[in-house]
């Protein structure tokens, strides 16, 4: 049997690989609102600097639900996938549900919920459940922590690094994505335009559904696990 040749894969994924294990995705959750307000106003560093407590308690809300959620088997499958190609797998999602599943390495390119960041200093730490506006930075003292989350306007992170992966990439696919936000949304472009083949995983086809060359529908905990055992398939 010959070996499996192994592949340069990367995948990105979004909110609804989490929505099987139970957190809230960003435009289906009561219409993208929480507590009335649309997540891309509270997720701003505009909002944090108008009402701090209020974004505090955002984060310890979704930091709380994902204390408790668990991988389901497309995070599972990922990690499996990790084992048998050269993969990057990049997130745009703030739980550790990937971790959780055992995938050896993660980029969250919008930051993570168990992270802290000093707005005074830039120092990181690991958060605790709750943060609030008198939470002080174990660095400077001052009372200036936010959680370390790439909010729009900021700028992704490790994006030189995501941008090397995709134009070395044989495959990349987008799983769980509704291709609204960028830089994010712009990766199956620009890896097809660097020689990749481009595969969709997604409950409905999204806005960016036409850069892609193959198209997946369905639950991500049914199709990703069908979709790696062909990769892995010897
Ligand atoms: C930047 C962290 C530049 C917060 C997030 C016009 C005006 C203003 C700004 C812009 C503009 N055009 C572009 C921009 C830039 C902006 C942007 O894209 N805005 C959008 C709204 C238009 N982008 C930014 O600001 C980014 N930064 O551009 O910086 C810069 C340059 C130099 C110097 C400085 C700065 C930063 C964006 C990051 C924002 N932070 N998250 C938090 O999590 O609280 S984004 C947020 O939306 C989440 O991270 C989430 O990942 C992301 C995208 O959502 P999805 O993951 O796709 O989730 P969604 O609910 O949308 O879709 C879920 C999908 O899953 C659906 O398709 C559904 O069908 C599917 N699904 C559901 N269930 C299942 C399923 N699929 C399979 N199985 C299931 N069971």
């Amino acid at each position: 049997m010959p070996p499996l040749r192994r592949k340069r894969i990367v995948v990105l994924t979004g909110a609804g690989i989490s929505a099987e294990s139970g957190l809230a995705t960003f435009r289906a959750a009561e219409g993208g609102l929480w507590e009335n307000h649309r997540l891309e106003d509270v997720a701003t560093p505009e909002a944090f600097a108008r009402d701090p407590a209020l974004v505090h308690r955002f984060y310890n809300m979704r930091r709380a639900a994902a204390l408790g959620a668990q991988p389901n088997a497309a995070h599972f499958a990922l990690a499996d996938l990790a084992r048998a190609h050269d993969l990057t797998l990049v997130t745009q999602n703030v739980d550790d549900l990937h971790e959780k599943a055992g995938s050896p390495e993660v980029i969250h390119m919008h930051g993570a919920l168990s992270g802290a960041l000093c707005a005074a200093c830039n120092h990181r730490w690991k958060s605790a459940a709750e943060m609030d506006t008198q939470t002080a930075c174990p660095s400077c003292g001052a009372a200036a922590a936010r959680p370390d989350i790439v909010w729009f306007g900021e700028m992704p992170y490790q994006m030189e690094r995501i941008w090397d992966a995709i134009e070395a990439a044989d495959l990349f696919a987008a799983i769980g994505t509704s291709g609204h936000v960028y830089p994010a949304a712009g990766f199956a472009q620009h890896a097809a335009r660097s020689g990749a083949h481009c595969v969709e995983l997604n409950l409905e086809p999204s806005q960016n559904a036409r850069d892609f060359h193959e198209h997946r529908g369905g639950k991500a905990s049914a199709i990703v696990p069908e979709w790696v055992a062909e990769l892995t398939r010897p």
